[in-house]
């Protein structure tokens, strides 16, 4: 990475002014610091059954699993992954893990057997808090034995060598041991594939996390507004770092509701909607367009709803107008976020206790206690208003590295501590940020995370398969979808529908690969890098013939 000259650096700040933050308190600690106040409000509200579990009920559950955990031998800084579906018991096996000093990796149920153990061969977990049904993804780990070298927790029936949940909710809280927790101690590790290459470990701190809920919870005028009387609604998946912090660790901070939803159905999220009042919608643009245009919304009592915030990928100007018209009584708008970037490097602020004007089709503004630049990735030199160019973000929130990957940390945070996304975006004259492109291969299906890399390698592995590269195509639906450009080794045989079957038994549903290019060559260049843009551009002409 270049290094800027501070004299002509442009830094770009929030327009609410910063405020301390009390990033010195473990993350759980910090949460739950104003709980008295609000011990007795719902918290987590589990649909469809409605089950709730008040703020008390939350932290002492979270306390007995913390004890329960130390039992089962679970030390400060030992890795414990969180393999389930959106459930109280995923929100108390998080905030446990928080409270004794361990670190939290979280992965989709839906990974198939070889996604997870990749993630297991480098987090290296010593439990693993499941349910019964993805138990059978975790046998057959080469050299890891279940039971052995790694203990499985199900939250239902446990199947041969596993315990159940209860070894863990059943256990007495005052024995949760007294661990020093130091700011910079890891917390979360989710994984991802930053700006190139592989999915990677992301080292959350407790500081890092705690920083990202104050830029948005805390101060005199909150750029993310939440009350006690406020519902959240949590469709999207906590594995996933958008919903595990601004919704559940943001609500948790105000003292709001959670309304967890174990997936997306949209006639379920419409009663819940209307039966709880849920007054605050967190979505990724395929649920905007659900609740823009699916006819069945007509039929229920949205009205609750006062703010619709979206993210982890581009929504379109059109559908934002289309969610205006059918929810007049909301805010609109974007927040822009990065697993590595803590995840929030911008929000509306609309969304502010005393709300500013803001712009359609924009991201926000960088959050408050950050910078932001904007560079010339040719020159590395920073940029002023309106130039687009990379966009780079410097503060406590950001990721303290990859796990065991100096390489891949070293190319994404300079010497100087800014964090470099891969994404291309401007700020204009009222400080609100617009994404322009991705430069990096990241491809987004949904907001899920699809590193093109990991198909490449799969796709190598096939016998047929000479060469190959995957890159995004644009979708109406999905916003993007994977496609795939393959070189055959041998003959003619090997057909686009044997390609994608191939891949589709060896990912989670959104990476499977959507079209098959056979050619004759994947263009690269002289260092032998994939020409993605090249590619890029062939997929545009080939949609405008
Ligand atoms: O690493 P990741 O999967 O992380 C995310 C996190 C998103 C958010 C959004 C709002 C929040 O409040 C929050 O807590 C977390 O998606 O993917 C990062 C890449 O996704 C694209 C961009 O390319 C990032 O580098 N992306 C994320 N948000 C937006 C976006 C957006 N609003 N508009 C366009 N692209």
């Amino acid at each position: 990475n270049q290094v800027s000259d501070p004299q002509t650096s442009h830094v770009f700040k929030s327009k609410l002014p910063d405020i301390p933050i009390s990033n010195h308190l473990p993350l759980h600690s910090y949460c739950f610091q104003n709980l008295s106040q609000f011990a007795h409000r719902p918290c987590l509200i589990v649909g469809p059954a409605s089950k709730t579990f008040t703020y008390a009920d939350t932290h002492l559950i979270s306390s007995k699993i913390a004890a329960g955990l130390s039992n089962l031998g679970i030390l400060k800084g030992d890795v414990v992954m969180i393999l389930l579906q959106n459930s109280a018991d995923f929100v108390f096996s998080f905030l446990a893990i928080s409270m004794i000093g361990a670190v939290a990796t979280t992965a989709s149920p839906f990974y198939t057997a070889p996604e997870i153990f990749k993630q297991f061969t480098v987090s290296k977990e010593k439990l693993v808090i499941t349910q019964a049904m993805y138990v059978d993804k975790l046998r057959n780990h080469d050299g890891a034995k279940l039971g052995e070298d790694f203990k499985v927790v199900t939250v239902d029936d446990p199947p041969e060598n596993c315990l159940h949940f209860s070894v863990l909710s059943e256990a007495n809280e005052s024995d949760v041991p007294e661990v020093e927790i130091h700011p910079d101690d890891a917390v979360a590790m989710p994984f991802s594939s930053g700006t190139t290459g592989l999915p990677k470990g992301v080292i959350l701190t407790h500081k890092s996390l705690t920083t990202s809920v104050a830029q948005k919870i805390d101060g005199e005028n909150p750029n993310l507004y939440l009350t006690t009387e406020d519902v959240l609604l949590c469709v999207l998946p906590l594995f996933h770092i958008f919903s595990l912090n601004s919704v559940l660790l943001c609500a948790l901070r105000a003292g709001s509701a959670v309304l967890l939803m174990q997936k997306f159905e949209i006639g379920t999220l419409l009663e819940l909607i209307q039966r709880h009042r849920v007054s605050v919608a967190m979505v990724v643009p395929p649920l905007v367009l659900a609740l823009a245009k699916n006819p069945m919304v007509a039929d229920f009592d949205l009205s609750s709803i006062r703010l619709v915030l979206s993210g982890a990928a581009p929504l379109g100007k059109e559908l934002e107008e289309a969610l205006r018209n059918r929810m007049p009584q909301a805010v609109l708008g974007q927040g822009y976020g990065m697993t590595e970037a803590g995840p929030v490097l911008s929000m509306c602020l609309g969304f502010a206790k005393q709300p500013f004007q803001t712009k359609s089709g924009s991201c926000g503004t960088v959050v408050r206690n950050a910078e932001l630049k904007v560079v010339d990735p040719e020159t590395g030199r920073s940029l002023g208003y309106n130039q687009p160019g990379e966009i780079c973000i410097r503060g406590q929130q950001i990721m303290k590295g990859y796990l065991n990957d100096e390489a891949a940390t070293a190319s994404t945070i300079d010497s100087e501590g800014w964090l470099h996304t891969g994404d291309v975006g401007y700020v204009d004259d009222d400080d609100e940020i617009f994404i322009v492109d991705r430069v990096k291969e990241l491809i987004k299906y949904k907001g899920f995370q699809v590193p093109p890399a990991e198909l490449e390698g799969l796709l190598v592995s096939h016998p047929s398969i000479a060469d190959a590269a995957v890159v995004p195509q644009k979708d109406v639906a999905a916003g993007e979808v994977p496609v795939a450009f393959v070189v055959r080794s041998n003959g003619f045989d090997l057909t686009e529908e044997a390609v994608k079957e191939f891949i589709a038994k060896q990912v989670v549903f959104y990476k499977r690969l959507h079209k098959v290019y056979f050619v004759h060559a994947i263009p690269k260049s002289p260092s032998g890098k994939i020409l993605r843009k090249d590619l890029r551009a062939k997929l545009e002409t080939a949609a405008t013939q």
